[in-house]
């Protein structure tokens, strides 16, 4: 913010801006993982491996951060499927949930048929995916969400179709407080936070995740200004 805005005038700039609208979120869509893997932050990824063919997946990787709650997920290693990663993936049995303890900005998985993602936050949804077919650039689908997600849904298309993957990836914002994800932390994610003064979003805007959005928050995003690292 230029220094010689003075208050009153900065005030009236974020209410008319607030009056406008924060920008809508966007999801960009990968086929090639080298684009997706250039374009994102550190990541964790579930491999499967080490568990024996045919064994329910759920909380096996909880201190990743996720856990399958379908309850019917189960690890295909050695038998009809050909895992180019590392011999091991899931057979979802249909659908596979995911639930991630914190809100991710990136989910991305290498599978052997088409995939489609449901993204969610708070249980509403927020973004149906295109449906990715098999044999486009390495049989992988990555999306970068600039609204975060703790749901994921992995579903075939079209049904009745099983979701089976190899590799799940996912990861948190590398840049939190570059809320509409443009590559900076500016003046919209500032409006942004000010929207979500005083409520629990879980997650950014609440950087300290303290539970409220509040001036530790507004200290964060404000030493945070300008270009993304
Ligand atoms: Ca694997
Ligand atoms: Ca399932
Ligand atoms: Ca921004
Ligand atoms: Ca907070």
């Amino acid at each position: 913010m230029n220094g010689n805005v003075s208050l009153a005038t900065f005030c009236a700039v974020v209410l008319g801006l607030s009056a406008a609208g924060t920008p809508s979120p966007g999801v960009l869509e990968f086929e090639n993982k080298d684009d997706w893997l250039a374009s994102i932050g550190p990541l964790v990824t579930v491999d499967f491996v080490g568990f024996a063919d045919g064994t329910l997946i759920t909380d096996q990787y909880a201190d990743l951060g996720v856990v399958f709650t379908d309850g019917d997920d189960r690890v295909a290693c050695c038998d009809d499927i050909t895992w180019p990663n590392d011999g091991a993936g899931m057979d979802g049995n249909g659908n596979i949930t995911v639930v991630f303890d914190t809100p991710m900005a990136y989910i991305g998985v290498d599978f052997p048929g088409h995939m489609h993602f449901d993204l969610y936050r708070d249980g509403q949804l927020i973004y149906a995916s295109s449906d990715f077919l098999p044999g486009g650039a390495g049989n992988f689908a990555g999306l970068i969400s600039s609204q975060l997600f703790d749901m994921a849904v992995l579903m075939d298309v079209p049904p009745p179709f099983e979701a089976e993957i190899d590799d799940l990836h996912f990861g948190p914002p590398d840049c939190p407080a570059d809320l509409d994800r443009d590559g900076a932390v500016g003046i919209l994610d500032l409006l942004a936070l000010l929207t979500a003064w005083g409520t629990d979003p879980g997650g950014p805007p609440d950087f300290d995740n303290d539970g409220t959005v509040g001036i530790l928050d507004l200290l964060v995003l404000l030493a945070a200004w300008g270009e993304c690292p």
